[in-house]
């Protein structure tokens, strides 16, 4: 009997004592974890981020989720580091376990966001890629972007679904072509830029040299977060201005930080203060911070100064404290343009738009995916939406996020996010979506006009159906331009660089089994007819006559005096350029 009543009492006492740690844990543990100061609190992070990711997920309040979004694209010139870099902030945000690699020759596991078999074989990404993860209590959006020019076209339209910008710049190398022509893009569209001067791990131009540069070639003013102590085989560290420590490069973690005192320097003893290396980085912080710009948060929020930080993607160095100062200067989703003027994130009426269509990313499925953009609302699964270009009504019922390795389905977004339809050919890329009764379509995407030509043929003639399925996705993804020839109906194939051709290739072979010809044509310049109707007899080989897939008609002209001669001859003919239409 006392047994039995001892019992009772001990599971009682449990009880309540459950209860009591369940109301306090809100409020107590929430305020420890505020009182940290967010440069104190790295130690601790790893501990406590897992549980602060079951707490934020997707919380009742609307405004505080939408606030907590951070949505960024990282840019380069190609080989820079971006996939690298990608990689290992999934790592630290807990959304993988190992970082693979671009070329996966030691661990045999390739990096996250170069999934496609052609990314994986080539060592360079393709196409972008969207992963998602929780840290400290922010919903972040990573989209790493292809830096070759040929695929420039989808990277201009992911910079369009974005809240801000990190361009990684190789420090061997400083700013290079691509990375000019991308970041002029950003700040046309006053997109936010957080700098990440990678390969600090090999030898690479001197770091002032490296910050004259950003700022003579790009014209934007700059702030180092931190600076380098040596680079290449004799790289120490970095000194962090921003969080008052010095971050060991290559030491056990319990060594990785030292504080610094008043003076900015390393308090007592410490071999790192007999490098000579250390006592220039000091001469060197002295000059930035007498003669280098004040750091203001309101110039990095309007995309007139860009912070800078040193690292190494591949090592993981510098990645972590990045990612964290990022998060707390980035800017929340912002109010975005439609044809009816600015659109709220924080607005009630659910509306995002389609910015890249991918087939086949799971092969297993075979399926495709519509990546939207969410601008404002709340997105739910099952909500019913109208397409204005269709002017057509869609229940929204199959839905995917992406937390990287795995797909899940997605029950709520809000603005800021990106979620995948699975799509059966209804979207177009640059389709708006909305709820509720007003219409109205976001911005027009970048489009390229195609500069490079092929006729294109099935190899088999038994493969037909694959053949024709193929090219009918790869073309709505705007992975290639299709156009077919007057009367004689050939397929023509257009595209921005020749490494489009070879995806193109490559994907039909590996994703549709089916072989292709393809009959070069040189380079052309496309001018679109304004209106319905033209004479098909203008057609003749300087002046091709085709259409393209909505039927539009388009002139192939072989170069610029034959545009120029067809001109003269035909004035009533209306010709233009869809890129010079672009805002
Ligand atoms: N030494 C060194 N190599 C790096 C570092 N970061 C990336 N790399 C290497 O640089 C090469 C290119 O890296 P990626 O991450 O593929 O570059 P990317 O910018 O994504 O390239 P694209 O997607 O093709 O534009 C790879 O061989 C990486 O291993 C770094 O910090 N140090
Ligand atoms: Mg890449």
């Amino acid at each position: 009997m006392y047994l039995r009543c001892g019992y009772v009492f001990t599971v009682l006492i449990f009880l309540i004592t459950a209860y009591f740690h369940y109301i306090l844990y809100d409020h107590v543990f929430k305020e420890i974890l505020q009182s940290f100061r967010l440069r104190d609190k790295i130690e601790v992070m790893d501990k406590i981020f897992i549980v602060k990711r079951e707490e934020n997920e997707m919380g009742n309040n609307f405004k505080e989720d939408v606030l907590s979004r951070r949505t960024f694209a990282i840019i380069s010139h190609p080989d820079a580091g971006k996939t690298t870099l990608t990689e290992k902030l999934l790592l630290f945000g807990g959304a993988i376990r190992d970082a693979g690699t671009v070329k996966a020759k030691k661990t045999g596991k390739f990096a996250t966001s170069d999934w496609m078999e052609i990314e994986k074989q080539r060592g360079i990404s393709v196409t972008s890629s969207v992963m998602q993860f929780d840290y400290d209590g922010f919903r972040v959006n990573i989209l790493d972007t292809p830096g070759h020019q040929d695929f420039s076209e989808d990277t201009y339209r992911t910079l369009m679904a974005v809240d801000s910008a990190v361009m990684i710049v190789d420090a061997a190398k400083g700013i290079e072509a691509q990375t000019l022509k991308l970041f002029k893009v950003c700040r046309m569209r006053g997109i936010p830029i957080f700098t990440f001067m990678n390969k600090l791990d090999r030898q690479g131009k001197p770091p002032l040299e490296l910050l004259a540069e950003l700022e003579e070639v790009l014209g934007i003013e700059s702030y180092p977060m931190n600076w380098p102590i040596g680079m290449g085989k004799e790289f120490l560290g970095i000194y962090d201005r921003f969080n008052n420590r010095v971050e060991q490069f290559r030491v056990e973690d319990s060594e990785r930080f030292i504080p610094l005192n008043e003076d900015g320097e390393i308090a007592g003893e410490h071999p790192l203060k007999t490098s000579g290396l250390y006592d220039q980085t000091l001469d060197e912080i002295m000059l930035l911070n007498e003669a280098g710009n004040e750091f203001s948060a309101e110039k990095i929020a309007a995309g007139n100064l860009t912070p800078v930080f040193f690292g190494s993607a591949l090592t993981a160095f510098g990645v972590q404290t990045f990612l964290e100062s990022y998060l707390e200067f980035a800017p929340a989703p912002k109010a975005r343009n439609s044809s009816v003027g600015k659109i709220d994130p924080l607005g009630e009426q659910f509306s995002g738009f389609v910015f890249k269509i991918q087939a086949n990313m799971n092969p297993a499925h075979r399926d495709r995916i519509a990546f939207v953009r969410v601008c404002s609302g709340k997105f739910e699964r099952g909500m019913t939406v109208n397409i204005p270009r269709l002017n057509k009504q869609i229940k929204l019922s199959q839905s995917t996020s992406f937390m990287a390795e795995e797909r899940s389905t997605v029950d709520e977004a809000v603005s800021g996010d990106i979620i995948g339809l699975y799509d059966t050919g209804t979207y177009q890329i640059g389709d708006t979506l909305t709820s509720g009764k007003d219409d109205f379509q976001y911005e027009r995407l970048p489009q390229f006009t195609p500069e490079l030509y092929v006729r294109v043929s099935a190899k088999n003639v038994m493969k037909q159906k694959s053949f024709y399925k193929g090219i009918q996705q790869l073309v709505q993804e705007g992975a290639i331009q299709l156009y077919k020839t007057i009367k004689t109906d050939d397929y023509l194939l257009g595209a921005v660089g020749q490494l489009q051709f070879e995806v193109f290739e490559h994907r039909m072979r590996n994703e549709y089994n089916a072989e292709v010809l393809m009959e070069r044509m040189g380079s052309k310049i496309a001018r679109w007819v304004d209106g319905e109707t033209v004479d098909e007899n203008l057609s003749s080989s300087r002046s091709l006559l085709v259409k393209d897939r909505f039927d539009q008609y388009v002139f192939l002209f072989e170069n610029d005096f034959a545009l120029r001669w067809f001109q003269e001859k035909n004035p009533k003919v209306k010709l233009y350029n869809p890129m010079d239409q672009e805002a």
